[in-house]
């Protein structure tokens, strides 16, 4: 037909490397940049055909590596609600990027349009963008000659954060419905943050300047516009915002980097006075760590837990002072990484469910609870209000003016926060208004709890795939024999937790531990790190040390 020949001469034009293997993972497909052709042009057919599924509700394309370095890319595959694909499609998405030639490819979308029963002739609509990797330009091209091929109506969100391209998709696709997200445009979405944000903070004492890294990536940009919307509800100063400046993406900066050092970028040393607030973005604006130095100099992190703890107290509280503690049930979701006094903390105040690596993880598992919060320990989360809670707290008559307050504040959160995904600039007001209304610096909610000192190790191993985990990711089950050597090691260190898992993002397997002591934890994560390495053989020039 057509439809085939017009597939076939485009696809023939972004051939796929021959000796290549890609794998849809936590977030979508990410390896190098230049390696992406041909896996950008699948997935914009890709997504013409989960849209044509769905009955032409709108799907979500971000190009992004996120977190990873500026050569690195990536792409992922947003659902209608504004949520990650769903898991059945991701293998669809493997399979089909690796698709030797042009005529398997062909083959091979025919099985998948067979299997799942898509009837082609319905419409197609895909809204994408990319964040501000030079790399990201041409697979877009490569992306939008998917589109065409597949015959979408394609909408180009242009430059722009992970978050917003989520809030787009969802605001598309419930526009003149009930369940009506915002406005879909950029502008909807900043008018929404902030409007809820100066309600929240209204008749507040002005709140002190934040200082707020934005990882020389496109966080830049929104923090810039948001500064615009907040007027004088909130004075940000941006720092590392040179989007142009080759290398510079998450070079020393950023959430990943402060999270995984524990430390201040260094472009900030001259630029934070003790006592005050700081945060960090990532690559794509989806992740958030806040921290502060002390009279002393002391760097202090606020990282996804301090953020979860900080959030889920606040929320508890508005609930109860609504009068609804017994209807509206506030639970929590972490991963393994979640640091042990941080779950002490949480368990002993609201339910707490740990869940495997990944925010389509976390995100199923809050939509469970009334109110869900779920914070990875790296700053990426969110907080979900389920539709018949939000219906509640819509209709609820209070009965004494400081229900009525609490009940506005609620519903405020539900605008203030972005209930697709996680988003580092949503999460930023949100923690604002917290610290606000419990007039909290650094210090006291870092006070919430004392971190247990904790290391997180990188090993380069041949095969990161034989490590295959149970549990929430918390035991391996394979390469066998393996976890009792770290179960024997762990019992001799005092507070002692460690796993190992595989990354879904890099080509590495993760270890972390923690213990009591911070030379015990840095101990303990080096000499597991060390079993993975002898278990998986490799350059002993690269053991971990
Ligand atoms: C992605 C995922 C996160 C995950 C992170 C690290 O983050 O969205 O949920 O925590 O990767 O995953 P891994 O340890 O498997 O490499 P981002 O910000 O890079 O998109």
């Amino acid at each position: 037909s057509q439809l085939v020949e017009t597939i076939k001469s485009l696809s023939d034009v972004h051939p796929k490397p021959p000796h290549l293997r890609f794998q849809y993972g936590t977030a979508g497909f990410r390896t190098l940049g230049s390696t992406l052709d041909s896996v950008l042009f699948r997935v914009g057919v890709i997504a013409g055909l989960r849209s044509k599924k769905l009955d032409g509700r709108t799907i979500g394309v971000m190009v992004t590596a996120s977190h990873n370095p500026e050569q690195d890319n990536g792409v992922k595959i947003v659902d209608p609600r504004g949520e990650m694909l769903e898991s059945s499609w991701e293998a669809h998405a493997t399979a089909l990027s690796n698709a030797p030639t042009t005529d398997d490819f062909i083959i091979a979308l025919d099985a998948l349009i067979q299997n799942t029963k898509i009837d082609i002739s319905k419409p197609a609509r895909v809204v994408y963008a990319r964040d501000t990797r030079p790399s990201g330009v041409e697979l877009v091209a490569a992306l939008e000659d998917g589109l065409t091929a597949i015959g979408a109506e394609a909408r180009n969100a242009g430059v722009t954060t992970t978050p917003i391209l989520h809030y787009l998709v969802r605001a598309i696709n419930t526009k003149g419905t009930p369940e009506s997200y915002g406005d879909d445009s950029e502008d909807g979405y900043f008018q929404k943050l902030s409007d809820a944000f100066k309600n929240l903070v209204s008749g507040r004492p002005p709140i002190e300047p934040l200082l707020i890294d934005c990882a020389n990536g496109v966080g830049a940009l929104a923090a810039s516009t948001l500064t615009e919307y907040l007027g004088t509800s909130l004075h940000l100063i941006l720092e590392n915002a040179s989007i142009s400046t080759p290398g510079a993406l998450n070079y020393a900066c950023g959430a990943d980097y402060v999270k995984t050092t524990q430390r201040l970028p260094p472009s900030l040393a001259d630029r934070l006075k003790p006592g005050q607030r700081a945060c960090s973005l990532d690559g794509d604006a989806d992740r958030l760590m806040y921290y502060y130095l002390d009279e002393r100099g002391v760097f202090h992190m606020l990282d996804g837990d301090k953020i979860a703890a900080l959030v889920a107290a606040f929320i508890v509280d508005l609930v109860k002072s609504a009068g609804l503690e017994h209807e509206v049930k506030v639970g929590v979701v972490q991963t393994a990484y979640a640091n042990g006094a941080s779950t002490k903390y949480l368990a002993g105040r609201l339910p707490v469910k740990c869940v495997a690596t990944g925010v389509k993880h976390l995100h199923h598992a809050a939509e469970h609870y009334n109110i869900g919060v779920y914070f990875e320990a790296n700053g990426h989360g969110t907080v979900l209000f389920s539709q018949p809670t939000q219906a509640k707290l819509a209709r609820h008559q209070p009965s004494t003016p400081a229900q009525s307050t609490a009940l506005k504040h609620l519903v405020n959160l539900t605008q203030l926060i972005n209930q697709t995904v996680g988003d580092a600039l949503s999460d930023m007001l949100l923690v604002e208004v917290v610290l606000a209304h419990k007039s909290y610096t650094g210090v006291e909610w870092d006070s919430l709890y004392v971190d247990l000192p904790n290391r997180l190790v990188k090993v380069v191993v041949a095969d990161r795939n034989a490590f295959r985990t149970e549990n929430a990711e918390r035991r391996l089950v394979s390469p066998p024999g393996l976890q009792s050597r770290i179960d024997e090691l762990v019992r001799r260190y005092d507070g002692g937790r460690s796993f190992v898992r595989p990354s879904g993002t890099e080509d590495v397997v993760r270890v972390y531990a923690e213990a009591v002591v911070k030379s015990q934890a840095e101990e303990l994560a080096l000499r597991v790190a060390g079993l993975v390495y002898d278990e998986a053989g490799g350059d002993p020039s690269k053991r971990p040390k």
